[in-house]
């Protein structure tokens, strides 16, 4: 373990080693975005290293980037079709193992990966696990054509969920809404507590504009986490 690191550094470092124990040779992985994933990504970087061959396909452009300078083999999904396993971070997850992700700006391509593989894994700390979504505000990626009509859109749709939340807001990064790998646009749903995250990830995703939301239902198979003490959890 690196020297003198903070506590949730900690946490997130040994949850990302503990997950490299599901990697074997040969394997095609889909590489996460966000801080834990990028200590997975350093860890598989010491394992390519050591030997261990595997072929990494990137969720985003910095992953990518951090994944080459580590030493890993990157290809594209396109190359590799499908993949034996992801392993990528989350902002929340529940007892069903159902995620909020996306407060990276990559939900798009993290949830094309995910579904792409034949197990996904998520690394966490302690802090990510939830009785119910909701807390974190949900991110919704749009196309950049009519954004502001979309977000109309996505408020009225919750209201007539009934869901108990603030108004919809964009991300501003500056002055300017968070522009994703694709060049779409993040909004933040500050939503609270999801009641039913099935139906909203459905809803969602049938208002014209909308591309996809970080709601990942039925795609995560295993929570790795782990807290300041290093203690490592499997579930
Ligand atoms: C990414 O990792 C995002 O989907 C998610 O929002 C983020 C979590 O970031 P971190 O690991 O830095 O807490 O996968």
């Amino acid at each position: 373990m690196p020297a003198k690191l903070s506590a949730i550094d900690t946490a997130k470092f040994v949850a990302a080693k503990r997950a490299c124990e599901f990697v074997e040779d040969g394997m095609r992985v889909g590489l996460g975005t966000g801080s834990t994933a990028a200590w997975l990504v350093r860890c598989l970087g010491e394992l390519v290293e050591d030997g261990l061959k595997i072929t990494g396909v990137p969720t985003s452009i910095r992953t990518a980037e951090l994944a080459r300078d580590v030493g890993i083999s990157v290809t594209t999904l396109d190359e590799a079709k499908w993949l034996d396993l992801t392993i990528d971070g989350a902002d929340e997850y529940d007892p069903e193992l159902n995620l909020i992700k996306g407060g990276g700006g990559a939900l798009l391509q993290e949830k094309i990966v995910a579904t792409a593989s034949d197990r996904m894994i998520v690394i966490a700390d302690r802090t990510k696990q939830v009785e119910t979504l909701g807390a974190f505000p949900l991110p919704v990626e749009v196309i950049p054509f009519g954004w502001q009509t979309t977000k109309a859109l996505l408020e009225e749709t919750i209201a007539a969920l009934d869901v108990m939340g603030d108004k919809v807001t964009l991300r501003m990064d500056g002055n300017a809404p968070y522009i994703t790998d694709e060049g779409n646009h993040i909004l933040d749903l500050h939503l609270g507590r999801i009641g039913n995250a099935r139906q909203m990830a459905l809803v969602l995703n049938q208002i014209p504009g909308v591309v996809e939301n970080g709601l990942f239902i039925d795609i995560c198979d295993i929570v790795v986490t782990g807290n300041g003490n290093g203690r490592v959890q499997v579930k």
